[in-house]
């Protein structure tokens, strides 16, 4: 299938009138945007069927991927790319005198996902097809993604954010495959004349489960895996029984609307009915696919992997145990040995405020069988652990406890693995958070660093750079980003060198546009451009990146005429609507931009850019243009992080604490083209444990600290409603719970070396250089075949020579 432009134009043609009965030249840009999406989805559906039978056909072991949140990102310009006919389109769309580039922006791009989580369920969705790997995606198709964020008076306010107001050209509604979810009523079990036990069932919430299908398009390889989102409905026999909007609104609430909420668990009785609703769909689907083809029912394992991202779909253990005993009828030990060999979990947070723990009573009432099993499955995890461990580590590790339902000892005593996201947040796992079950079950643990797809975030995020590599070392790093390791090659190279320089400017220049365009700030392309882009968290400390700022303010406003590092301070962050401390530090971080921004003795020496809304689009216009990439979690704290890694593939060097993913950075990277600062996670732990920490003593102490602090409550800051107060309270007089003040002046350190370095355009660009050719090991390819290999155990189905190849190297 070799598209040429002609045909390409020709069928475009066609396409377009077909959908919209006038010719293409009177098309608004959404509707070109339609029509080529439709065009393009027609061009991949014979792969997209193709691969799914021949996944039939091999009795090929498939891997379920279960996740609450997908942050795919928009697909038009992805999908072109990754099946080869992205160039012939623009050509053919050129000579038709229309833009690509703008075409690809009327695409909405779905939120459907909180932040790293979400995002990473996405890469991995793009690293499965490009290996050719059974990878099927599973999660809910809500119908309002997370918030749209906008500032008012420099607050965040929320907008809901209705992505599927125009039509969403790449799913399909599989009215074939629906299933039916029952909640609440009664339930026994009544034993029958074929000897076993029957569950009865009366008085429940019965729902329709409808799945909307999207391709999930693999690079070059003709394979195309399935992303499947259910959507929430009456039953169809059922519809004569509701009237009126309200009786509707119990099942229509459904999945109307994601919990924006990333790091807070909250016991809502509606998150949980989306966690089984979406877990019993895709569970029932599994199982069906397997009556369909007749399966021994113990192959199960053999046949499929279920995959755990965080806890949120941890109830797909109970359910499937559920559909094992009560719909297979095997017996309660068949079913245990299934369930355990088939899942697997991810843990992503050690936040304590994240964990869930859904209460007893509330877990009884919506899915009475539901938690009749997890009670046995608690009654015998104890029966046989208590004379082995005894009570102190049998009931810590218990899943039923003061009244809840601990949904990560579920997960651990449910699954036969447990990883982490990063080395270290592994090791704590295994050290604090889960030190009892490593204890129980020290095999279960592994470690799975996090990863990025190149293709977004390097191919086609930053096409510059993407061809200078080319040009340099040839494409083979494409397939095999191993290969990247050769660009280092030319770190002494002055012409390289120049040319990644001049890269990096054209893409801050076009940064720079959209700032003026979207913010009306000028700034300087050549000004050192510092990022910081992820969710809003005290633990992340954006309010340690703001200090930093108001301490360059003040510095520059004492010594006007000292010469300085001109620097532009990028933020995109949403804040958790019921989050307030956050919400602050972002109304204090916009103050800031006030001030610095409109103080004419500044001009261009510091500016402060707070973008709107951030998400995937955004993200891909930021961090190609990023010089530093601000990773300064409280160490022990963050996970992994994954902008980090996007960050440091597109030349950007990272500040930051030896805190996830970042320590691999610097492994990779060598510790002299990283910024490190900062407590180490021992540290933070031994000042924990010892309770020496006083964070008032700083402020007394330490005179420069104690201007910037004073400056967040004096009226320094315009227009300010207590905020700067209140984080100075947080800081000063409530002993500063994330260390903030403690790691300040080694932050501003680090920074000063980082300007000191800046001013050495030839060297900063060699480390620049070294990031972008050291970024390979962070390829999602790589953490998905270690998934594939070491958890999953699925291979890759070759029928060419085509995809991304077999790893040669083992890295990480
Ligand atoms: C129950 C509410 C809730 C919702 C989402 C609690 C916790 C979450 C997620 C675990 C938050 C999250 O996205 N964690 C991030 O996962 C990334 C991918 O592994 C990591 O890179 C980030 O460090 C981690 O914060």
């Amino acid at each position: 299938m070799n598209l040429t432009v002609q045909e390409f134009i020709e069928e475009y043609k066609t396409q377009f009138q077909t959908m919209f009965a006038y010719s293409y030249e009177e098309g608004t840009t959404e509707q070109h945007y339609t029509a080529l999406g439709i065009f393009i989805k027609n061009y991949l559906s014979r792969h997209w069927k193709e691969t799914r039978e021949s996944y039939i056909k091999e009795g090929a072991k498939q891997v379920y991927y279960f996740s609450m949140e997908f942050l795919p990102g928009r697909q038009l310009r992805n999908n072109a790319y990754n099946l080869g006919i992205l160039d012939i389109i623009k050509e053919g769309l050129t000579e038709l005198d229309l833009s690509f580039d703008s075409i690809a922006e009327a695409e909405a791009d779905p939120a459907l996902g909180n932040g790293g989580l979400g995002r990473l369920a996405s890469c991995f969705m793009d690293s499965l097809a490009s290996l050719s790997i059974p990878g099927n995606g599973n999660g809910i198709r809500y119908q309002y993604g997370l918030f749209r964020q906008k500032f008012v008076d420099g607050y965040q306010v929320e907008v809901p954010e209705n992505w599927l107001r125009n039509r969403n050209v790449w799913e399909t509604r599989n009215n074939k495959s629906t299933c039916l979810v029952r909640f609440g009523g009664n339930v026994w079990l009544e034993p029958n004349d074929k000897g076993y036990y029957e569950a009865k069932y009366e008085n429940t919430l019965n729902v329709l489960a409808v799945p909307y299908d999207t391709p999930m398009v693999g690079y070059r390889n003709n394979k195309v895996n399935n992303l499947r989102l259910w959507s929430a409905e009456i039953p169809v026999e059922e519809e004569a029984n509701y009237h009126t909007l309200d009786e509707i609104q119990p099942i229509s609430e459904i999945t109307q609307v994601l919990y924006p909420d990333d790091s807070n668990y909250e016991g809502q009785l509606l998150r949980l009915k989306q966690e089984y609703f979406m877990v019993s769909a895709g569970v029932q689907s599994i199982i069906r696919h397997f009556r369909k083809y007749n399966v021994p029912r113990k192959n199960i394992p053999d046949k499929i992997a279920i995959h755990i991202n965080d806890t949120h779909p941890a109830l797909a253990i109970p359910e499937l145990m559920r559909i094992l005993m009560d719909e297979e009828h095997l017996t309660w030990d068949q079913a245990w040995e299934i369930t355990q060999k088939t899942c697997s979990y991810t843990n992503h947070t050690i936040l304590r405020e994240a964990l869930e723990k859904w209460p007893i009573d509330m877990m009884k009432e919506l899915l009475p069988r539901i938690y009749m099993i997890i009670e046995e499955i608690n009654r015998r995890f104890v029966d046989y652990h208590l004379p082995l461990y005894g009570e102190r580590i049998t009931w810590q590790t218990a899943i039923l406890q003061n009244g809840v339902v601990n949904m990560a000892h579920l997960a651990v005593i449910g699954s036969h693995s447990v990883n982490g996201v990063a080395k270290l947040h592994t090791d704590i796992l295994m050290s604090d958070v889960l030190k009892d079950f490593f204890e129980i079950y020290p095999e279960r643990f592994n470690n799975k660093t996090n990863g990025i797809t190149q293709r977004r975030w390097v191919h086609l995020a930053n096409p510059e750079l993407t061809a200078l590599i080319d040009e340099k070392i040839g494409e083979e790093w494409k397939r095999n980003p191993a290969e990247l390791k050769v660009f280092k090659g030319f770190e002494q190279d002055e012409e390289t060198l120049k040319q990644v320089a001049e890269i990096k400017l054209n893409n801050k220049k076009r940064l720079a546009d959209y700032i003026e365009e979207v913010k009306g700030i000028q700034v300087n392309p050549r000004a050192l451009f510092d990022v910081q882009i992820k969710r809003l968290h005290a633990y992340k400390r954006q309010h340690l990146n703001a200090l930093h700022i108001l301490h360059r303010y003040l510095e520059i406003k004492r010594n006007p005429d000292k010469e300085v590092v001109p620097r532009v301070f990028i933020f995109g962050a949403k804040a958790a609507p019921s989050y307030v401390y956050a919400k602050q530090i972002i109304k204090v971080i916009n103050s800031i931009a006030d001030l610095v921004n409109n103080d004419p003795d500044i001009g261009d020496k510091l500016k402060v850019v707070f973008f709107e809304n951030y998400g995937v689009s955004l993200a891909e216009k930021i961090i190609p243009a990023a010089d530093i990439g601000e990773q300064i979690s409280l160490a022990s704290m963050e996970a992994s992080g994954t902008s980090n890694m996007k960050l440091m593939a597109n030349g950007a060097l990272t500040m930051a604490t030896l805190d996830g993913a970042n320590i691999e950075i610097k492994d990779f990277v060598g510790e002299d083209n990283i910024f490190i600062f900062g407590l180490t996670d021992k540290e933070v732990y031994e000042l924990k444990a010892n309770q020496s920490y006083q964070s008032k003593e700083l402020y007394e102490t330490n005179e420069q600290l104690r201007r910037v602090l004073d400056a967040l409550k004096d009226g320094t800051i315009p227009g300010l409603n207590g905020e700067g107060s209140a984080i100075f309270d947080s800081l000063v007089h409530y002993n500063d719970e994330y260390f903030v003040l403690k790691d300040f002046e080694s932050y501003v350190d680090a920074q000063n070396r980082a300007d000191a370095l800046y001013a050495k355009p030839m060297e900063w660009t060699r480390k620049s250089l070294l990031n972008i050719a050291s970024s390979a090991p962070f390829s999602a390819d790589y953490t998905i075949k270690r998934y594939a290999d070491d958890i999953w155990k699925v291979k890759q189905y070759f029928t060419g020579d085509e995809g991304v190849q077999p790893l040669d190297e083992p890295l990480a």
